[in-house]
């Protein structure tokens, strides 16, 4: 009688040939499971939180290179690519930026320096940056009245991508916004403000879609739709941020087979569409974060939820599956 052999692990980076598979990690995470998972899956990484500004410049001129050192270490050391995430953020500001009290000037000339420091430390080691994250309102399509727009003006967004530019001429820079496949106004806002950089001329490489979505939407049109706006476009797209709801409005306790095969469906369909974009606009697909119950949607939304492609033991779900017959 032969002996049963168990099954060969397919990873995702197996299939995965025509694009970066990235996930959102911690600088805790770069040993045990978590880096098993880390090296044999994925083939990019992204920093879930430690590459923000209020990380690495908690006050002024008081730079914080450690955990996105050890970050950017551990990608080199592991051949992984690296996207950096994300210079201008409104909810990641420091506070002592929050609450600038210098001129406008003075307040551009931080960002600069800020903006020009951070890209030039990871210069040839970092592929690509969001340089601007979430710069949209939801509904309407207005720009945030965020501090920046308040002290650099309506160009601020041009203006951090030109810095970033200055610092680096390789690096690919790339604008990041939430929910545009469903928020028609606001996908319209992020490609006028897109198209509005190329007529001018200012440096943009691609556009980050993050896709936290749910088991039951987008549709599959949807995010097609969406998507495509960057065929026409010289750009690259990135699903930036992708995780799958399966519990949004607290009706479940524990992941039935249900959800769990409809999360898997749905993330065939994200992979699908993606997939389908002409070589030349695809850059990644990064997941945020590696097991279930490190995600922020459980922090967030306080119920349970299992959005992630690993659950709390480290086991692949029906999700990753979902994600290799996205390919197919
Ligand atoms: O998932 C991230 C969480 O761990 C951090 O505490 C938080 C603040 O830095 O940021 C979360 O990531 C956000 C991302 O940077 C931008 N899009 C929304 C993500 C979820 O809030």
């Amino acid at each position: 009688l032969e002996e049963e052999q168990p099954e060969p692990t397919t990873y995702l980076k197996d299939k995965a040939t025509s694009f970066y598979v990235g996930v959102a990690m911690k600088s805790n995470n770069l040993n045990g499971k978590y880096d098993e998972i880390i090296t044999h899956e994925f083939t990019s990484i992204t920093a879930e939180y430690e590459m923000k500004m209020n990380v690495i410049l908690p006050s002024k001129g008081q730079y914080n290179w450690s955990q996105s050192d050890a970050i950017v270490n551990y990608g080199i050391e592991n051949e992984l690519n690296i996207h950096g995430h994300a210079l201008v953020w409104h909810q990641s500001t420091p506070d002592w930026i929050e609450n600038f009290t210098g001129t406008d000037a003075e307040f551009e000339q931080e960002i600069k320096d800020y903006i020009t420091a951070v890209v030039t430390r990871y210069k040839g080691k970092i592929k690509s940056w969001d340089v601007v994250n979430e710069a949209v309102l939801d509904g309407n399509g207005n720009l945030r009245n965020s501090v920046f727009r308040q002290r650099m003006g309506d160009d601020y967004i041009s203006k951090c991508f030109q810095f970033a530019r200055d610092a680096d001429p390789d690096v690919l820079l790339f604008y990041n916004d939430y929910n545009m496949t469903e928020d028609q106004a606001k996908q319209d806002a992020v490609f006028d403000i897109v198209d509005d950089m190329q007529n001018r001329n200012i440096p943009i490489d691609g556009v980050g879609f993050q896709m936290h979505i749910r088991y039951n939407g987008p549709s599959k049109a949807k995010m097609e739709s969406a998507t495509n706006r960057i065929v026409e476009r010289d750009l690259l797209a990135h699903y930036s941020e992708v995780d799958v709801r399966v519990n949004p409005n607290n009706d479940i306790t524990t992941l039935t087979d249900e959800r769990d095969i409809a999360q898997k469906i749905k993330l065939t369909e994200l992979v699908e569409v993606y997939n389908a974009l002409p070589s030349a606009n695809k850059y990644a697909i990064t997941i945020w974060g590696i097991k279930d119950n490190d995600s922020w949607i459980i922090d967030l939304y306080n119920h349970p939820d299992w959005p992630l492609l690993f659950n709390s033991s480290f086991e692949a779900k029906k999700a990753h599956t979902g994600f290799l017959e996205g390919l197919e």
